[in-house]
C-alpha cells in the first residue's frame, strides 16, 4: 500500500482536508527539499479542482517504494505522474520505466544541483519507447498544467476550466499593454 504520506486534494474552492475522490494526478519528488518547489504542482490541482496525492519517493534512498509506487499508479486510479528531482535526478526516468502512465518531469535546481542543469540533463535525453515529458527547470506549476490538458481530453469540465485560463492569461497581458500605453509606451501592434 503506497503512500504514508499521501494527501488527496480538495476539491476547488474547499479547504485542504484529504477528500475519499481517488487522486488522478500523482505528484512524487525525491526529498522533502523538492516540496518548496513540488508544491505548486499541488497548487494548480486544487485550483482546477482535480485530486492529486503528493509524496516523497526516492529512486536512491527508497528505491523499492519507488518501483511499489510506479507499478500500482495505474490499479490505484492515478492518471498521470508528475515527477520531481534535482542533481542526479533519475526518479522520473525510472519510474516511467515501471509504469506506462504519462510521467512530467520536473528538474529541480535543489541545493546539491548544479544550477538545475544535471536535473534537466538526467531526464531529457530518455530511450525510445520510455518517454518522460519534461519541463522547465522548477516548473512545477506548468507540469501541473500539462497534466490538467492530458485529463481534459476526456473531461469537458477540465477543458472548459483550461480555456477560461487562457483567457484570463491573454488578459492580463492586455491589461498590461494597456497600462504601458497609458504611461506613454509605444507599441506599433
Ligand atoms: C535528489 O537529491 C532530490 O530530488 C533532491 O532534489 C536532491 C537533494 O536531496 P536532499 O539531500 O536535500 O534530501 O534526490
Amino acid at each position: 500500500m503506497i503512500p504514508d504520506t499521501t494527501a488527496a486534494a480538495a476539491p476547488s474552492g474547499a479547504d485542504d482536508r484529504p477528500t475519499t475522490e481517488t487522486p488522478l494526478v500523482g505528484i512524487i519528488m525525491g526529498s522533502k527539499s523538492d516540496l518548496k518547489i513540488m508544491s505548486a504542482a499541488a497548487e494548480v490541482c486544487r485550483q482546477f479542482g482535480v485530486p492529486y496525492e503528493i509524496t516523497l519517493v526516492s529512486p536512491h534512498r527508497t528505491p523499492h517504494r519507488m518501483v511499489e509506487y510506479a507499478e500500482s499508479a495505474r490499479k490505484r486510479g492515478l492518471r498521470v505522474l508528475i515527477a520531481g528531482g534535482g542533481g542526479a535526478a533519475h526518479l522520473p526516468g525510472m519510474v516511467a520505466a515501471f509504469t506506462i502512465l504519462p510521467v512530467i518531469g520536473v528538474p529541480i535546481n535543489s541545493t546539491t544541483s548544479i544550477q538545475g542543469l544535471d536535473s534537466v540533463l538526467s531526464m531529457i535525453q530518455m530511450p525510445a519507447g520510455v518517454p518522460v515529458a519534461t519541463v522547465g527547470i522548477d516548473s512545477a506549476a506548468n507540469a501541473a498544467v500539462l497534466a490538467i490538458q492530458m485529463l481534459a481530453i476526456g473531461n469537458a469540465r477540465l477543458a472548459d476550466a483550461l480555456e477560461k485560463y487562457r483567457t484570463a492569461l491573454k488578459d492580463r497581458v492586455m491589461r498590461t499593454i494597456e497600462e504601458l500605453r497609458k504611461g506613454g509606451f509605444q507599441d506599433d501592434v
